[in-house]
Formats: structure tokens, C-alpha cells, sequence
């Protein structure tokens, strides 16, 4: 456009130029005419003048014209890269918020990863963790949750210190137990079941069954209840709540019940544990013989709470005195806790194994009721 009004001014000078040096020559070639003439020329001369100035005028009107039409280029021109910056801010402005909404996103997205949560949790939270883990939202954080929750922890490199540990369902309770009457001796405390909660241990006899019971039962707990067998020969055999012991550092309690009389000075133990719903009896493998305490002074039995290998073990010592010193033998059978009862895991005798001298069981034990009565205190 500027290019233009250029050209056309320069046309308007040389157009100019040209009348200028005409009407020179007119004067100059018809300077010696006479007075007619001369009035003639001078007529023609202002009508020349007249033209220059109309022309002057044309000049001015079109450079202003010119400044005008630049200054109005320019001005647009300034809109423009304003405009143009403007849309540029508002692009940046929008790219930012962007920016900061996914940023936002991704921090609440990973705040809900790492949240803790429980086992069978019914929660909004639960809900808002599976639609971000795309599995059904039903709010309950079961098996499927978990599974996802995982798998998404582990992709992103994240800690799963807030996934719960995987729980069974509830145990149903067991069925009644036939009408028994409990043997008059004070309950003992358990927490069968490790869940924090405490329960409470008994034994109980059936007259016409002649059968005796332990029962345990507790908030949230069962009852549940297993029955005893009679191993002894005397009728007056009686089983009775003992105490509980964690002897696999389970947090889960095993509860010791105790058969009187068992023998001459002793006492014979069956230990109970809660597993898969069921109250069992941990029986010595392969065997249905009672741990013993107490004995004679010939031969004599302790039951110890050791630590065999680094993991916890009961022992039963079998200490055998011989009629002249050096002749008496001591064995100790060392039995590991498991869930389905124990395991034979060796052999201890004074070959292999120093006579710790007695009392016994001083290194894992963790008696939650009264100290059995091996344990000196
Ligand atoms: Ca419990
Ligand atoms: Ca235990």
C-alpha cells in the first residue's frame, strides 16, 4: 500500500515539473510581445499559478492523505501484534491452567495410591481408588482392589506400605456344643485369633457323653470348641484350662489345657490352636502322647520354650538320672509351631547339647497368663 502512494506522488511531482517548465518557456519565448500579449501571458501565467497551486494542493492533500493511511497501517498493524500477543497470552494462560489441573490430577491420583487402606474397607475413598484402578467401584477394598492396587503401586516404583495384608473371611461360628458343664476353674485369657481382641478359654464336661471340651469364645469370636480325648486310664481324668502361650511369636495364642491327675507328680498338657475356623488340637507328630512336666526323682520331664535355629521351638526334656553320676541321659525333643500343629525338627541329648541346668524355658516364652509352673519366677 505505501509502495503505491509512493508512486502515484511521484507521478504528481514530474506532472509538475513539466507545467512549471512550460509555462518558463511560454514566458520567456513571448517576453518581447506587445502589451496585449503581455496581458495575455499574464493571464495565462496566473492561470499557470493557479494550476501549481491547485496542484501544491493536490501534493499536500495526498501526502496527508499518505501519513494518514501509514499512520492508520501502522496503528492496525500495532492492533495486530497486540491482538496477536493477546492471543498468545490467553494460549499461555490456558496452557498453564492446563498444566496445572493435570498437575493436580496426578497428585491426587498418586495421594490415592499411597493412602492406607483396610482390609474389606467400605469407603467413598475405596470408591474414588477403583475407578482410578478401572475395576469395578463398589466401594468395598476386597481381593480385586487389592490385586489392581498392586500392580499400579509397583508400575509407578511406589511403596505398598498402605495395601492391607490379604484376611480371610469371617469365620461362621461352630455349631452348639453339646450341653456340658464347665469345670469349675477360672477361665483364662487368649487371643486366638491374633486380631487384638481377647477371648476367653474354658473346659467344659458332657456327664452323659462323658465328654470333656475346650470352649473358647469372644467378641467378634465364635464360640468354637474341640473335644478333649481321654487318654488317661482313672476315670477322675479332668481336663482343665491351663494358660496360653504365644510360643511362634504369631501374636496368635495357643491354649494349654491340662489333664489332673495325669500320673504320680506330673502333668500332662494337650496344646490347642485356631486354624482355618477351627479350634485343633497341635498334636506332637506322630503321636497322641501329652507334653509332660514334673516327674520322679529317677526320671523327670520339662517342657521348655527355646529357640532352636533362630526360630522358636518347644522342647520336651526327658532327664533320666543315673544310679551311678555320668550314667543319667538327657534328650530333648525340639518341636516347632506350625499351623497344622507341630513338627519334629531334632533331637537334643547331652551329646549334642549341654544341660542348661534348669529352670527351663526362659528364652521365647511369652506366657499371657499364669506362668506354667516350670518357670521360676
Ligand atoms: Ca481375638
Ligand atoms: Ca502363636
Amino acid at each position: 500500500m505505501k509502495k503505491k502512494i509512493y508512486k502515484r506522488n511521484r507521478l504528481t511531482h514530474i506532472k509538475i515539473g513539466s507545467l512549471i517548465a512550460v509555462g518558463l518557456l511560454f514566458t520567456v519565448s513571448c517576453g518581447s510581445e506587445s502589451t496585449r500579449t503581455d496581458e495575455l501571458l499574464s493571464e495565462q501565467l496566473a492561470e499557470t499559478q493557479e494550476q501549481i497551486e491547485d496542484l501544491q494542493q493536490t501534493i499536500q492533500d495526498l501526502q496527508q492523505n499518505t501519513e494518514n493511511q501509514s499512520a492508520e497501517v501502522e496503528e492496525s498493524q500495532d492492533e495486530t501484534v497486540l491482538e496477536e500477543e493477546q492471543i498468545e497470552n490467553s494460549d499461555e494462560q490456558v496452557e498453564d491452567s492446563q498444566d496445572e489441573s493435570e498437575v493436580d490430577q496426578i497428585m491426587r491420583e498418586e495421594m490415592m495410591l499411597l493412602k492406607s487402606y483396610l482390609w474389606l474397607e467400605n469407603s467413598e475413598e475405596v470408591e474414588e481408588l477403583q475407578k482410578l484402578l478401572g475395576v469395578e467401584a463398589d466401594g468395598w477394598y476386597g481381593a480385586v482392589t487389592r490385586e489392581a492396587h498392586l500392580t499400579a503401586l509397583e508400575e509407578k516404583g511406589f511403596p505398598a506400605g498402605g495395601v492391607p495384608d490379604e484376611e480371610p473371611p469371617p469365620c461362621p461360628p461352630q455349631d452348639p456344643m453339646p450341653d456340658s458343664e464347665a469345670i469349675p476353674m477360672a477361665s483364662i485369657v487368649l487371643d486366638m485369633d491374633g486380631d487384638g481382641n481377647t477371648e476367653s478359654g474354658q473346659t467344659y464336661y458332657n456327664w452323659d457323653l462323658e465328654v470333656f471340651y475346650a470352649h473358647v469364645s469372644g467378641s467378634g469370636f465364635g464360640p468354637y470348641w474341640v473335644e478333649l480325648d481321654d487318654i488317661g486310664v482313672a476315670p477322675a481324668n479332668q481336663w482343665k484350662a491351663s494358660f496360653g502361650t504365644d510360643v511362634n511369636a504369631d501374636n496368635r495364642s495357643e491354649f494349654w489345657v491340662r489333664q489332673i491327675p495325669f500320673g504320680a507328680s506330673t502333668v500332662g498338657y494337650r496344646v490347642l490352636i485356631f486354624e482355618d475356623c477351627e479350634l485343633k488340637i497341635a498334636y506332637i507328630p506322630d503321636s497322641n502322647e501329652l507334653f509332660i512336666d514334673g516327674g520322679t526323682v529317677g526320671t523327670s520331664w520339662r517342657i521348655a520354650c527355646e529357640v532352636e535355629d533362630g526360630a522358636p521351638v518347644i522342647v520336651q526334656y526327658e532327664i533320666v538320672v543315673g544310679a551311678v553320676e555320668g550314667e543319667g541321659s538327657l534328650t530333648g525333643m525340639v518341636y516347632q509351631l506350625s499351623s497344622t500343629g507341630f513338627t519334629f525338627v531334632t533331637v537334643r541329648n547331652l551329646e549334642t547339647f549341654e544341660d542348661p541346668g534348669g529352670p527351663y524355658g526362659t528364652d521365647c516364652e511369652s506366657w499371657i497368663h499364669d506362668p506354667p509352673p516350670w518357670i521360676e519366677s
